[in-house]
């Protein structure tokens, strides 16, 4: 990984956090995205490679652009892109959930994925090589009750993955999606807006995905030779059949 340039989004926190860590160790040089600049620092101090941060909202079109065009020269031919940045927000029924929730979701989960790649593609293009790996979920396979918003904005993550995968074709670029099941980060935190006895539930009897294990997982998927795209991959812990079957320790 020496020579090959990795932007991750979503690196100051959880599944991110760790790929970061697991390209580190590859000595890949890192681009590393997010909103809180304090972790990202705090990130930084604990890698040994050439590293750089960009810290902006995916939300936000314009700031998304302005980062990748801050760049210098030579961080600009990105490799691999991680599009990992992302969130639930609340876990409601349709008719009582709040609309401010799925504005955060939808804007970041699915257009904020699409600005990063947008704004990434074009060099891409020009060498007619790289890799797009884009975080889905099993909420993107399968949807949960309460869950629409959220599962709607994976679905839409696992659509775009294969219309990019059709329209980069000509160009050799490689483009794939992973799908999580139940990973402990800081997710649940976020989706119960710091309630962390709910967000504990979520977790209760239950022997859930690390981050490392995804970590290790997107490693693979960039390990594997050029002639290999692993287009989607879903991983669950063992004891999740799929996203609303659990069997939960008493
Ligand atoms: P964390 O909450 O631990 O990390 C989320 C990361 O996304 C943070 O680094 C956060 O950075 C960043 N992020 C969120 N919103 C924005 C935004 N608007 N702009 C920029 N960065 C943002 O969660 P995970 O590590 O678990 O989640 C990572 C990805 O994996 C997400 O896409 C999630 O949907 C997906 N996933 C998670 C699963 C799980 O069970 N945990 C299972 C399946 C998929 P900051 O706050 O600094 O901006
Ligand atoms: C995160 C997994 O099941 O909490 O995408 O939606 S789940």
């Amino acid at each position: 990984m020496e020579d090959k340039i990795v932007c991750i989004t979503g690196a100051s926190s959880g599944i991110g956090w760790a790929t970061a860590k697991a390209f580190a160790n590859q000595n890949a040089r890192l681009i590393l995205c997010g909103r809180r600049k304090e972790k990202l620092v705090e990130l930084q101090k604990q890698l040994n490679v050439d590293s750089i941060q960009l810290v902006f909202d995916v939300r936000e079109r314009k700031a998304v652009f302005e980062a990748f065009e801050s760049l210098p020269d030579s961080w600009k031919q990105i490799t691999i892109l991680i599009n990992n940045a992302g969130n639930a927000h609340g876990i409601d029924p349709v008719q009582t959930a709040s609309i401010d929730d799925w504005d955060a979701m939808i804007d970041g989960n699915v257009k904020g994925l699409m600005y990063v790649t947008k704004a990434v593609l074009p060099k891409m293009v020009e060498v007619k090589k790289g890799q797009i790996i884009n975080l889905g979920s099993i909420a993107g396979k399968e949807v949960y009750p309460n869950g629409s918003v959220y599962c709607s904005s994976k679905f839409a993550v696992d659509a775009f993955t294969s219309g990019l995968r059709i329209d980069l074709n000509p160009y050799k670029i490689r483009v794939g999606a992973i799908h999580p099941g139940l990973v402990e980060t800081e997710f649940s935190q976020v989706r119960f807006k710091g309630n962390t006895d709910r967000a504990e539930k979520v977790y209760k009897g239950i022997e859930a995905l690390s981050a490392e294990d995804i970590a290790d997982a997107i490693l693979y998927m960039a390990n594997t030779p050029e002639r290999v795209n692993i287009a989607d991959l879903v991983i669950l812990p063992t004891q999740q059949a799929n996203a609303y079957v659990q069997n939960r320790d008493s």
